[in-house]
């Protein structure tokens, strides 16, 4: 069987790699650069940039393969229709969801902190979900969209590793989807917590998945269609 070295152990590729999909997770300017949503909750945007070149190189595989990308973005519409009172209020930051900032309102989607950062923009035939949670399941189409293309198998990346992504990984490992964390392709405002998120979803023999790091995942893809 074809498999990627990984922890807890390899992880098993699907027959065909049309079924593995690279999940992108909100590498938003919200999220990596001052002015937005992440700054606006007390948080140092500047280490989340560390992850921009692997993302970059995954990214450029997945292309070269032609294979299944899937960008999310957190984000509510104008009139906040779709942010629960709880979201919206959470924080006690003095910028709130819909506020003004110098990337435009926060966390609405079209504005210009809600946009995926330009090293990783989507290109017009890959799928772009728009979340209003933190998993990438609720309220969206993503489960359509992977049962669609008969997705099986998800290459899980982005930020933050223990807020959308940790979330997003444990509803698809609900969903029965195989997933694999891609660890130096993730990142988070707070190192302990992304060490420790790693640690818990490979534990217990994978209870929530596998995780192994993008020069490993490039090598194997590249050989596989090769
Ligand atoms: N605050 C934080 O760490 N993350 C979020 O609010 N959203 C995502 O993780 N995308």
């Amino acid at each position: 069987m074809n498999t990627i070295p990984a922890l807890p152990y390899d992880y098993p590729l699907p027959t065909s790699l049309d079924h593995l999909a690279l999940v992108i997770i909100d590498m938003q300017r919200d999220f990596l650069e001052p002015g937005g949503f992440g700054e606006a909750l007390g948080n140092d945007v500047s280490q989340l940039q560390a992850i921009v070149p692997q993302l970059e190189t995954l990214l450029q595989t997945f292309r070269e393969l032609d294979l299944p990308i899937i960008h999310t973005q957190e984000c509510h519409e104008p009139n906040l229709s779709d942010c629960p009172n709880s979201k919206l209020k959470r924080g006690n930051a003095n910028l709130r969801i819909g506020d003004r900032s110098a990337m435009g309102r926060i966390l609405v989607r079209g504005e210009p902190g809600n946009a995926i950062i330009p090293a990783l923009a989507p290109r017009p035939h890959e799928i772009v979900v728009h979340k209003p949670g933190k998993g990438a399941f609720y309220n969206t189409p993503l489960s359509s969209i992977l049962q669609k293309y008969e997705i099986t198998h998800l290459l899980i990346t982005g930020v933050t590793t223990e807020v959308c992504v940790q979330s997003t990984m444990r509803e698809a490992n609900d969903r029965g989807y195989e997933c694999l964390l891609v660890e130096d392709c993730t990142a988070s405002y707070f190192s302990a917590f992304k060490a420790a998120t790693i640690e818990m979803l490979r534990a217990q023999g994978g209870i929530i998945g596998w995780t192994s790091t993008a020069d490993k995942i490039c090598q194997k893809l590249s050989k596989a269609l090769s």
